[in-house]
């Protein structure tokens, strides 16, 4: 009986195609546009020369309609001269969607992908559902590029992702959901239904989960995986979730949240524009690039900004270790006092200052900085360890080069699994 009515759904979204649906109610309103342009004009600038250009920005400012010219140039030069040797799956892939998006022709990026995913096998045998991030942003750029030829990788990809699914991870299952859209809707005419099942089987499976996660105020997991899981949504994908979703009350929400200034690191920005802007990555072959003329955005009124207070705060930071197999043990407590409105990365800094035990490394990514490594315990793609970041007991959700620690907050690294 499933099986009979995601066949009658599958015909239907067929017969639909692959145009965008996207209900009205769902779109910015006119009043709060300005709100939306400020973020995109905080995120273009915040774009400088450097060795690591960011292809999410770029794909997000040719979705949305880039403003400044020079930046989406500038972006597009670099990501055309940089080394795509050491760059991983998922990294590649977005440097072709930019380039794509930024009417380049990544031919050997795309050759050099296509190789790399076929000979894909997940890391381990529990390999954690994070690590599919990645594999499913290549599933989604080598489909754009070259869909039959990925369907034996796709079909790889579905199935050891549906054996890790677990614990679930809404970031990794709005990418994988549309790289199977992808996927299944270039599955060529009178091919077996092997694809067809496989594919709609493992999509009804992900939008399901997807749905659980809608909380009561619109947002879909937290609020950096609802523009992903917002994307998933507004495209059409062949399977319709058990739950309704309604689009307006996730708007008016993320709206808030961006009015609080929630959305000030670009790669969140990034993330959320394209939704915001009624587009999904797989409108990325369809960008139009003809130069346009450059647009002034209106901007809202500038909100004073906070004077950077006098006083200090107190935090209480504890580095702790208690995974079995890494040698060395610890569980160390420290007082920090910092001037409030400080970032953690200051905590992490002082702490390191006032007692050796508490160094610590870092590395530059797209989100910005990453502690690798804490009292030279560090992270290993491999063991899928990393340190965690908590507040009391519940995880942080943004970086330490972004979270502001208020008075009294007790914060944990804990080294962990994924
Ligand atoms: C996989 C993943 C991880 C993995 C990365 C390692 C791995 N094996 O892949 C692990 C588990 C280590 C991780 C850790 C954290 N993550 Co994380 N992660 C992701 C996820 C799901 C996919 C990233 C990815 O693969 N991108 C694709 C590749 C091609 O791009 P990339 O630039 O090379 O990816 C690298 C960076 O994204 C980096 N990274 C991953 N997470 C984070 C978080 C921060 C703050 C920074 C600076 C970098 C970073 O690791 C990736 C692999 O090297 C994203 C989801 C998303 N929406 O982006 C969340 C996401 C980026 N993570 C997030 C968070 C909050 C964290 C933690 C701070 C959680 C915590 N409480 O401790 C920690 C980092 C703490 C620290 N040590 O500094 C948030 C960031 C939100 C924000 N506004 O800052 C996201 C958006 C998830 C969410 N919806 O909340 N993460
Ligand atoms: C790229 O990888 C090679 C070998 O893996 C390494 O020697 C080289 O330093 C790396 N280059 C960069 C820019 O990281
Ligand atoms: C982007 O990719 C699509 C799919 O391969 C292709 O049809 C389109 O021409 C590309 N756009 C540009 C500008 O190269
Ligand atoms: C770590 O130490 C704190 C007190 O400093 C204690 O409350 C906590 O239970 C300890 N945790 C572990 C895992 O030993
Ligand atoms: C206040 O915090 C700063 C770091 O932000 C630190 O250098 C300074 O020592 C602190 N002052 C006091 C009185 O603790
Ligand atoms: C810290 O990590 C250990 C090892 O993975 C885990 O057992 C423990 O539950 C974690 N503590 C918290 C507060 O998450």
């Amino acid at each position: 009986m499933a099986w009979f009515a995601l066949h009658v759904l599958s015909i239907l979204w067929a017969m639909a195609g692959t145009s965008i649906q996207i209900q009205s109610s769902c779109s910015v309103p006119s009043a709060q546009q300005p709100l939306v342009n400020s973020i995109q004009v905080l995120m273009e600038s915040s774009v400088t020369s450097s060795d690591f250009p960011n292809p999410s920005i770029l794909i997000a400012m040719n979705l949305a309609g880039a403003y400044n010219l020079e930046v989406q140039k500038l972006l597009t030069d670099e990501l055309m001269a940089s080394d795509t040797n050491n760059l991983t799956a998922g990294q590649l892939a977005l440097t072709i969607m930019a380039l794509n998006s930024s009417c380049q022709d990544p031919e050997n990026d795309v050759s050099l992908l296509q190789k790399q995913m076929e000979n894909w096998a997940p890391s381990s045998s529990n390999a954690g559902v994070l690590s599919f991030y990645g594999p499913g942003l290549a599933i989604l750029a080598l489909c754009q590029k070259n869909p039959e030829a990925t369907l034996p990788i796709a079909a790889r990809f579905a199935k050891s992702l549906m054996a890790n699914l677990s614990p679930f991870n809404t970031d990794t299952g709005a990418i994988a959901t549309l790289a199977l859209t992808c996927v299944y809707n270039k599955i060529p005419a009178g091919s077996e239904e092997g694809y067809r099942n496989l594919f709609g089987q493992v999509l009804k499976y992900i939008v399901d989960d997807i749905s659980t996660r809608i909380e009561d105020n619109g947002i879909i997991g937290n609020i950096y995986s609802t523009g992903l899981a917002m994307q998933q949504a507004l495209s059409v994908t062949p399977v319709q979730p058990n739950k309704e979703w309604d689009c307006k009350k996730t708007m008016d929400t993320i709206l808030n949240e961006i009015q609080q200034g929630k959305f000030h690191n670009p790669m969140s920005i990034a993330q959320i524009l394209p939704s915001l802007k009624g587009k999904t990555y797989l409108d990325v072959p369809h960008v139009n690039c003809s130069p346009d003329h450059e647009v002034q955005p209106t901007l809202p009124n500038e909100p004073s900004t906070v004077p950077t207070s006098p006083y200090n705060i107190t935090v209480i930071y504890t580095i702790n270790n208690q995974l079995r197999g890494v040698e060395l043990l610890f569980n160390v407590t420290i007082d920090v006092s910092v001037k409030k409105g400080s970032v953690l990365l200051i905590v992490l800094e002082e702490a390191q200052r006032k007692n050796p035990m508490f160094k610590f490394e870092t590395t530059m990514t797209s989100w910005g900085l990453l502690v690798t490594s804490i009292n030279n315990i560090a992270e290993n793609v491999n063991h899928n360890t990393y340190w965690q970041f908590l507040s009391g007991k519940t995880p942080l959700n943004e970086g330490v080069a972004d979270y502001v620690p208020f008075n009294q907050e007790h914060i944990t690294a804990n080294f962990t699994q994924y």
